[in-house]
């Protein structure tokens, strides 16, 4: 990412052919060759392995205490439950408690979770998802469903259970990653509204990025940072990151606001072998939780969010009663996670 890392992996890649044309040139048998080339890989900067049979019981373990829908016992739960996790990963846990008016007028009682890992270093990267679940299953076929929050389990507890697992990970390993990394659960996501977008109050006050009642924890966090004078060298979201076959476009304002972060955590997957997920492609611009974060507070943010390639839309299941454990993959979940995992231990 940086012209120190761009020095660094060049110098390794300088030191690797060296050692190759010395075991070449003293020996040249195909042993040696071998040999020289277990040397490489070990000089590489190297993140711990992803979990992700763990990150899918974090998923489960959250779908277990019911829709995580705002003012509802299971809402109140897995909030200690997160709060909980986190403290018992390492990290310093900030609670960011506030009320939440919706596009209906209703009052949530919202709660953002930060949980900083290496919390004294200056350098700094969010990962962040949102963890509350939509209160209705409004795409659903079946009329009498639509009216039934959502169990959520791809959309909400996914992109938890993965930076859940991301947090044990750097825990239990021996190696740290040099930066500094302040994992956010945004709270009060999914009581958004599309169809009553002309009638919104955040139209009505010209807020260009429309927003039709989503991302309001994320909107509430930019304006008021959990720290005074807050701010990360960029962030990464997580929506909608375990389903079986998902693919991540590059998301439209993610690639406005923050082209290098997308193009280097692409390239990280691409080179780990994970490209069939993040597909080297143009994608829509999507209203998330990134984009308060990058208008607001200034942090350059991306979403990795899944979209279907070339149509657009988001997963089959999406804001339906379908959206349950069974289209949680344990694929996706490796292939994001090992990315994240990569991205952090290469930066210094
Ligand atoms: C819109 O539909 C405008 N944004 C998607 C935000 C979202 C909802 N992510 C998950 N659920
Ligand atoms: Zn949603």
């Amino acid at each position: 990412m940086t012209t120190n890392d761009n020095t660094m992996t060049k110098s390794i890649l300088v030191y690797s052919v060296a050692l190759v044309l010395v075991a070449t040139s003293a020996c040249k048998t195909k042993q040696s060759q071998s040999d020289s080339t277990q040397t490489t890989e070990q000089k590489t900067v190297s993140a711990p392995a992803f979990n992700a049979d763990s990150a899918y019981t974090y998923i489960e373990k959250q779908v277990a205490f019911g829709p995580r829908v705002p003012n509802t016992p299971a809402h109140t739960q897995t909030g200690n439950y997160l709060v909980t996790k986190l403290k018992q990963f390492g990290c310093e846990v900030t609670q960011q408690s506030f009320v939440a008016t919706t596009w209906d007028g209703k009052k949530l009682n919202a709660l953002n979770i930060i949980g900083s890992i290496n919390p004294k270093a200056t350098k700094r990267i969010i990962l962040a998802s949102h963890w509350d679940s939509r209160p209705h299953a409004d795409n659903d076929p079946d009329k009498a469903d639509q009216n039934k929050p959502v169990t959520a389990a791809n959309d909400g507890a996914s992109g938890v259970g993965v930076l859940l697992e991301l947090a044990r990970t750097i825990q239990q390993s021996n190696q740290k990653p040099t930066v500094g990394i302040d994992i956010i659960f945004f709270d009060a996501e999914d009581w958004g509204n599309g169809e009553k977008a002309t009638n919104d109050f955040e139209q009505a006050s010209g807020n260009q990025f429309d927003y039709i009642g989503f991302c309001l924890g994320s909107r509430y966090w930019a304006k008021n940072l959990h720290k005074p004078g807050y701010s990360a060298y960029y962030g990464i979201l997580l929506d909608m990151v375990g389903a079986k076959g998902a693919t991540f476009a590059k998301e439209g304002l993610s690639m406005q606001f923050a082209p290098t972060v997308v193009n280097n955590v692409w390239q990280t997957a691409s080179n780990a072998g994970y490209s069939q997920y993040f597909v080297d492609t143009p994608g829509g611009q999507i209203t998330d939780d990134h984009v308060a974060p990058n208008t607001i507070a200034k942090i350059p943010m991306i979403d990795i969010i899944h979209t279907n390639i070339g149509t657009g839309g988001f997963f089959p299941s999406w804001h339906t009663a379908e959206d349950d454990m069974s289209n949680i993959d344990k694929g996706t979940l490796k292939a994001v996670g090992q990315t994240l995992l990569q991205v952090l231990y290469n930066e210094e």
